[in-house]
C-alpha cells in the first residue's frame, strides 16, 4: 500500500471565462490519478492550492462540479491542508466531497513514520509583502467579512488579488519566492520533526538539513500542472513521481 501526496494543482473554475478551454485536460488527468490511488493507496493528502481560487463554499461547489465528484468517488481517508488561494474552503466542500481539513502543519504518521506536512507558504518569510497580506487573510474577521460579501464581488475582488500578485512576483527574485531555510529549520525543531512534505513553490525536489534533533529530510511536491507531480510513499519510502511525464 501507498500514501499519496499531491499539491498545487490549480484547478480552473470548470465554466465561465477563466480557462474553461483548458480546465477538462487536467480534469482527465487528475481523475486519472485519484483512479490510481485507489488501485494501491491507503490515503490521499492534499496539501494546498487544489483550486486556483476558492472564495467560499457556496460558489465553489457550483464552479468545480466534477473535481468534487471525482473526489467524492474515492474510497480512501482524503485529507486537505489549505492552500494560499484555497484557503476559504470549508465544512460544505468536506460533506460534498468526504475530505476531512487538516490543520497547518499537521504531523501525521505515514507508513510507520512521523510525517510533518504543509502548504509551504509559511516558509517563504524573506517574501515580506506576502507574509503580510498571509496573515491578513488568515484573520477570522477578514474571512468573515470577505464571506459575508456577494459572490460577484468576492470573484472581482479575487481576480483583483491575483492581478496584483501576478505583477508582484514579477519583479521578485526567485530566491525570495523560495522557503527560507532558517524558517524550515525552526518548523522541523519545533514539530520535533524529521521528515516533511510542503508544496507552494512548485519547485519538486529533496533537500537535507541539519536540526537539533538530526539529519531531516523536506520533500517539495511540484505543481501539477506541467507534468502532474505527486509524491508517492510506500514500504521503501517516499518517491517524486509524475504523473505525466
Ligand atoms: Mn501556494
Amino acid at each position: 500500500m501507498a500514501t499519496y501526496f499531491i499539491a498545487d494543482l490549480h484547478l480552473q473554475p470548470e465554466s465561465g471565462p477563466a480557462g474553461a478551454a483548458s480546465a477538462s485536460s487536467e480534469l482527465i488527468q487528475f481523475h486519472r490519478f485519484i483512479e490510481r490511488c485507489q488501485t494501491d493507496g491507503d490515503a490521499l493528502y492534499i496539501l494546498g492550492d487544489l483550486f486556483e481560487v476558492w472564495i467560499g463554499d457556496d460558489a465553489g461547489i457550483n464552479n468545480y462540479p466534477s473535481a468534487i465528484q471525482t473526489l467524492k468517488q474515492l474510497e480512501l481517508p482524503l485529507f486537505l491542508l489549505h492552500g494560499n488561494r484555497d484557503f476559504l474552503i470549508g465544512d460544505q466542500f468536506c460533506a460534498a466531497t468526504g475530505c476531512e481539513l487538516l490543520a497547518q502543519p499537521t504531523m501525521i504518521r505515514c507508513q510507520g513514520s512521523d510525517l510533518l506536512i504543509a502548504h509551504g507558504d509559511q516558509l517563504c518569510t524573506d517574501d515580506i509583502e506576502y507574509q503580510q497580506m498571509r496573515s491578513l487573510f488568515q484573520q477570522p474577521q477578514w474571512q468573515a467579512e470577505f464571506l459575508a460579501q456577494p459572490i460577484e464581488l468576492r470573484a472581482q475582488q479575487a481576480a483583483n488579488l491575483r492581478d496584483q500578485s501576478r505583477t508582484e512576483s514579477s519583479q521578485k527574485t526567485a530566491q525570495i519566492m523560495d522557503v527560507n531555510d532558517q524558517a524550515v529549520v525552526e518548523l522541523l525543531e519545533q514539530q520535533q520533526a524529521l521528515t516533511m512534505i510542503h508544496g507552494h513553490t512548485h519547485r519538486p525536489a529533496q533537500h537535507q538539513h541539519s536540526t537539533q534533533s538530526g539529519q531531516a529530510t523536506r520533500w517539495v511536491v511540484g505543481s501539477w500542472q506541467q507534468h502532474g507531480d505527486y509524491v508517492r510513499w510506500d514500504e521503501n519510502g517516499p518517491a517524486l513521481l509524475q504523473a505525466c511525464p
